[in-house]
C-alpha cells in the first residue's frame, strides 16, 4: 500500500519540469555574486515584497535566524506568539545564536492582537531587556494555518513602528495567506522591516527562502549568512527550482487548501474527533479524544496515512495537504484514518 504523507508541505518533491529548469539554470559563484539565477530571483523577490533587495537562504530557519540577528543586539526580546516557529522548532536558535529571548503571547491561532502587543513593549529602564523586534507568522503554523487580516498586520505594524520596534514577518507559507485571503504579498510585507519566505513547503522547491527588505538590513543579512556558513556557491541551480515555484505552483496553493477543507469535514464527522480550528489553509488539525497523538499517528503509519502529533496537547495530530497528493488520496487518507478510529 502507497503511504499517503500529510506530514508536512516540506515533503514535496521536485517534479520532472521543475528539474528541466533546476538543469538549465545558467550559473555562478553567488559568494561573488555572480550567479544570474540567484540574482534573479532576489530581484523577483524583492519585487514580489516590495521591498529594496532580497537574499537567498538555505531554510526558513535560516531566514528567521538572519532576520533575528540583524535586527537585535544580545539582551534584547522578541515579541512573539507563544507558538511561534523560532521558539519551538529551532532548536533553541534565538539564544544559542544572538543571545536574545522571546516574550510570548497568547495569539489566536496564533495571531497577535496589537493592544497586547503594545503592552508587552518593556518600558525603557535598565532593569528590563529592550524590546525590540515583533515577531509574527502568516501562516501560523501552530495556530493551524491561521491567515492574518490584513488590518491586523498594519495595526501591528503600526504598534511597532510607533514605539521604535521592528517588525518581522515569518512568511514561511506567505502564498498560501496571499492565495487564501488575495492580499497581495506586498500589502502583507508593507510594514514588516524584514520578511521571509519558503520555496521548500507548498511551492514545491526542494530547498531554499528568501528574506526581504531594506539594502543595509539585507548587507547586515549577507555577513550573518556568511558567519552562519550557508554562503552557497552555484546556488542558482536551487534559486532556478524557486523561481519555477514562483511561476507555476502558486495558484495551485488553493487546491491544497480546498483538499484540506474536504479532509477536515471528514474528520470532524466521525465519532470523538474534533477539528479545533477552522481550516483556512493547507494544515488541518485533529484532536482524538481521549488518545495519544504519538499512538495514533503510528498506527495511522501501519494504515498507509503519514500525519505527525502536533505537540501542543497530547491528543492532537496535524495533517498537511500539499502538491505531491492529489484529491482522490486526500480522501483515501481519510478513508484510512476512520478505519484505524474504528478498530
Ligand atoms: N516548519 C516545519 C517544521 O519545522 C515544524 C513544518 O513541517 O511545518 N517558519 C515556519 C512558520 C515553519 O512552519 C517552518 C517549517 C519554518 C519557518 C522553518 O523552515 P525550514 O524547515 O526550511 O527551516
Amino acid at each position: 500500500m502507497k503511504p499517503i504523507d500529510l506530514r508536512s508541505d516540506t515533503v514535496t518533491l521536485p517534479s520532472p519540469a521543475m528539474r528541466e529548469a533546476m538543469s538549465r539554470a545558467p550559473l555562478g559563484d553567488d559568494v561573488y555574486g555572480e550567479d544570474p539565477t540567484v540574482n534573479q530571483l532576489q530581484e523577483i523577490c524583492a519585487d514580489l515584497f516590495g521591498k529594496e533587495a532580497a537574499l537567498f537562504v538555505a531554510s526558513g530557519t535560516m531566514a528567521n535566524q538572519v532576520a533575528l540577528g540583524v535586527l537585535t543586539r544580545p539582551g534584547d526580546e522578541v515579541i512573539c506568539d507563544q507558538g511561534a516557529h523560532p521558539v519551538n522548532f529551532e532548536g533553541g536558535a534565538m539564544p544559542a545564536l544572538w543571545g536574545i529571548q522571546p516574550r510570548t503571547l497568547r495569539g489566536d491561532r496564533g495571531l497577535l492582537d496589537p493592544v497586547e502587543v503594545e503592552a508587552a513593549i518593556r518600558p525603557e529602564n535598565e532593569h528590563f531587556p529592550r524590546s525590540r523586534v515583533v515577531e509574527i507568522e502568516n501562516t501560523h503554523n501552530r495556530g493551524g494555518g491561521s491567515v492574518y487580516p490584513l488590518a491586523r498586520v498594519q495595526a501591528i505594524a503600526e504598534v511597532a513602528r510607533r514605539r521604535g520596534l521592528d517588525l518581522y514577518l515569518d512568511g514561511a507559507r506567505l502564498m498560501n495567506a496571499v492565495v487564501a485571503s488575495g492580499v497581495p504579498a506586498r500589502d502583507f510585507a508593507e510594514g514588516a522591516t524584514l520578511v521571509s519566505l519558503c520555496f521548500s513547503k507548498g511551492l514545491g522547491a526542494p530547498v531554499g527562502s528568501i528574506l526581504a527588505g531594506d539594502r543595509d538590513r539585507i548587507r547586515d543579512a549577507r555577513r550573518l549568512r556568511k558567519r552562519l556558513g550557508g554562503a552557497m556557491r552555484q546556488a542558482g541551480v536551487l534559486a532556478a527550482a524557486a523561481l519555477y515555484a514562483l511561476e507555476n505552483n502558486v495558484a495551485r496553493l488553493a487546491e491544497d487548501h480546498e483538499n484540506a477543507r474536504m479532509l477536515s469535514g471528514a474528520l470532524a464527522a466521525l465519532p470523538g474527533v474534533d477539528v479545533p480550528h477552522p481550516v483556512e489553509t493547507n494544515l488541518v488539525f485533529a484532536a482524538f479524544r481521549g488518545r495519544s497523538a504519538v499512538d495514533l499517528v503510528a498506527r495511522l503509519r501501519e494504515a498507509g496515512v503519514l500525519a505527525n502529533p502536533e505537540g501542543s496537547r497530547p491528543d492532537l495530530v496535524r495533517f498537511v495537504t500539499h502538491l505531491d497528493v492529489s484529491r482522490d488520496e486526500v480522501l483515501e487518507a481519510a478513508r484510512r484514518v476512520a478505519e484505524t478510529v474504528a478498530a
